[in-house]
């Protein structure tokens, strides 16, 4: 089943250089296509859009400081199963709690500067596509 989803590359991945690394990761899976890709300083109503669920959260204000600290990779990855493929690429949301071989395992100390988004089911998949390539076919 082809499916799409919307992927960042965190401030603190572009920071230390990260980009090819996790571009590469991704980009060699059999059948995975980029279909968009946009080095993007993102902003507080685009970030209070994506992180909605989070908003009153303890960590929402600092979540979304770290946000616009410095430029994110907006991506947009198709192909097999990718939702899901991309989030086990990923790695769970605390990094020291991420396996090796996981993005987060393999870069990540810190929960907040943990490298990288990705879609967490099709909703929201369709939903963050939305807020980030509003005009993405
Ligand atoms: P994401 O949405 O970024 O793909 O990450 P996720 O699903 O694994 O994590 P989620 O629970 O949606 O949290 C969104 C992002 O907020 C930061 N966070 N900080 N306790 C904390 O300090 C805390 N908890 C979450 C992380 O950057 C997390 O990815
Ligand atoms: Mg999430």
């Amino acid at each position: 089943m082809s499916q799409r989803t919307l992927v960042l590359f965190k401030p603190d991945a572009v920071r230390r250089g990260l980009i090819g690394e996790l571009l590469g990761r991704i980009e060699s899976k059999a059948g995975w296509t980029v279909a968009a890709l946009e080095l993007r300083t993102l902003g507080e109503e685009t970030l209070e859009q994506h992180y909605s669920e989070h908003v009153g959260k303890p960590f929402y204000e600092p979540l979304v400081e770290f946000m616009q600290s410095g430029p994110s990779v907006v991506l947009v990855v198709e192909g097999e199963r990718v939702i899901e493929g991309v989030r086990a690429l990923a790695g769970p949301t605390d990094p020291i709690a991420a396996a090796p071989g996981s993005i987060r395992g393999d870069f990540g100390t810190i929960v907040r500067e943990n490298l990288i988004h990705a879609s967490d089911s099709e909703e929201s998949a369709e939903r963050e596509l939305k807020i980030f390539f509003p005009n993405f076919g």
